[in-house]
């Protein structure tokens, strides 16, 4: 039996558009999870929509709809990009499903009935944009701590979560785990902010009603959050265990962006403490774009849309940008200048030159007719041995989830194919038929060692790997298997790659 590697993005909220930052998570999980099914794993990649609460009653009010309404007419702009980016999610879950209602409500009944949510008085401020009620010591100047907009006192009857409880069993468990929360900057953050004091949490709100109503409660709505978080288990079918919940819980890794930290370390954790379900077992925290400098908003009007920016510069560039451009886990700036410069040099130049180089070599010079290799010498070694290396320091790598210093390690391999032509010269040996072995060498270790790049590129940019690796003649699966040094067959048909990137002017 395969193992199996389950992933998550954060489901996100259906009254905004997507931006280049949803885009961002879920281009991680994306290659995380191909990276991971072609390594031979079991893969469930799991992303979806967050369609209840205050902050979408209040925006589909606005724009004169129903909530449901605004959710189905939203959720189609997430899908459709995510057809466009190349996502390969295996479900996509609304939280206005009936499964997941099942799921919440379920989770929330077996709370209740331990104790573990009891009903209580709230009081307390409260930030509608970020869903999260604050105390008066945490606002800064009057204002919501994290997004700096005004906050409205609400007294409520409300059922509470018992979290202070579980307080020492979640240190514990992250001291055990040190794994748990990533990148360990954030890791600290957590566990100050839990030595600090976890108070019980309100997981109820009568104010509104779109939500998914406590049971036997019903003037009650489950907070968001606690309706949100459970997605991950209700997309399994949980409470059924027998079935994918069974096989893929506790999930490998929860891909969030730093902003929402704190509900999946330590509210998320607790919540399933309490349920008495196992916990999972990461969650890595990437950064956030800023925007040629400055925080992305829609009152600045600098969102990042990712359609143009495929319409503009195509899928795979702004898929290797993402990810090349800032190591996973650090906040970075998105520019134009920066994406265009990427592609210009990365893509077009090292890359896309060194395929179209080599593969017209190979018709030129043995008319597409991929030769066998004689004995490699020190140099064919060297490329090999580099090919070979950069495998194995991938996988270690995308176990880290330093996406960016995978494709680095990549690129190091493109430059030694690139100085290996050079040094080789081609031109020269084919001028002399004495060499015409050592020819046939050279070309195949060039375009072996391609074969390699870009069957482990097909994670990162699917279409590009798909083209080089057909004028490479590659017509098999790629697997962990075929990760090998010379699983290329002399005789394959080699054909003239086309520019894979063209270059960008201006
Ligand atoms: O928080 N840079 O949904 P959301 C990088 N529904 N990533 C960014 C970003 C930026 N500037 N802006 C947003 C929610 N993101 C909840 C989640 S999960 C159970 C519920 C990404 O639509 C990042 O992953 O506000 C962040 O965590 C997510 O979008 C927030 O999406």
């Amino acid at each position: 039996m395969k193992p199996t590697f389950y992933v998550t993005t954060p489901i996100y909220y259906v009254n905004d558009v997507p931006h280049i930052g949803h885009a961002y998570t879920t281009v991680a999980a994306d290659v995380l999870a191909r990276y991971k099914r072609l390594m031979g794993f079991d893969v469930y990649f799991l992303t979806g929509s967050d369609e209840h609460g205050q902050k979408v009653e209040k925006a589909a009010t606005t724009a004169g709809e129903t909530p449901l309404e605004l959710a189905d007419r939203v959720v189609k702009r997430f899908q459709a990009l995510w057809e466009r980016l190349g996502i390969s999610h295996n479900d996509f879950i609304r939280t206005t499903q009936e499964r997941h209602k099942k799921g919440v409500t379920q989770i929330f009944t077996d709370i209740l009935e331990k104790g573990d949510i009891y009903l209580g008085e709230y009081e307390d401020w409260y930030c509608t944009p970020c869903e999260t009620f604050w105390t008066e010591t945490q606002l800064i100047e009057g204002r919501c701590p994290d997004c700096n907009r005004p906050v409205e006192k609400l007294k409520e009857e409300s059922y509470f979560f018992r979290m202070s409880k579980y307080q020492e069993q979640l240190l514990a468990h992250i001291d055990a785990n040190p794994d748990f929360i990533q990148p360990k900057s954030k890791r600290n953050e957590i566990i100050s902010f839990v030595k600090e004091g976890l108070r019980d949490l309100s997981v109820s709100r009568t104010t509104f009603s779109w939500g998914i109503p406590v049971p036997g409660n019903e003037k009650h709505i489950i907070y968001v959050w606690f309706d949100a978080l459970t997605n991950y288990i209700t997309a399994l079918g949980y409470p059924d265990e027998t079935g994918n919940y069974g096989r893929y819980w506790p999930v490998d890794v929860h891909l969030i962006g730093k902003d929402i930290l704190r509900f999946h370390a330590v509210y998320w954790p607790t919540f399933l403490m309490a349920a008495g379900l196992p916990l999972p077992k990461k969650v890595f925290a990437h950064g956030w774009w800023t925007v040629e400098g400055q925080k992305m908003s829609k009152s600045l009007q600098n969102v990042v849309e990712p359609n143009m920016l495929i319409d503009k510069y195509g899928v795979d560039a702004v898929r290797y940008f993402l990810l090349r451009e800032v190591p996973f886990g650090l906040d970075g700036d998105f520019s134009h200048t920066a994406l265009v410069q990427r592609i210009n040099s990365d893509l077009a130049n090292d890359i896309g030159n060194l395929l179209s180089r080599s593969t017209a070599m190979a018709v030129k010079y043995f008319d597409g007719v991929l030769p066998a290799p004689a004995e490699l010498t020190e140099m064919d070694t060297a490329l090999k041995t580099r090919t070979v290396e950069m495998i194995s320091s991938v996988d270690r790598l995308m176990d880290e989830m330093a996406f960016s210093k995978a494709l680095q390690a990549i690129w190091e391999v493109i430059s030694a194919g690139n100085k290996y032509i050079d040094d080789a010269a081609p031109w020269t040996l084919a001028k002399d038929p004495a060499q015409r072995e050592r020819l046939e060498t050279v070309m195949y270790c060039l375009l072996e060692s391609q074969r390699m790049v870009h069957s482990i590129l097909s994670a990162f940019m699917p279409t590009t790997a798909a083209k080089a690796l057909c004028s490479l003649g590659w017509k098999e699966e790629i697997s962990r298997d075929s990760l090998v040094w010379g699983e290329l067959s002399a005789g394959t048909t080699i054909t003239k790659a086309e520019a894979l990137f063209p270059r960008i002017e201006g």
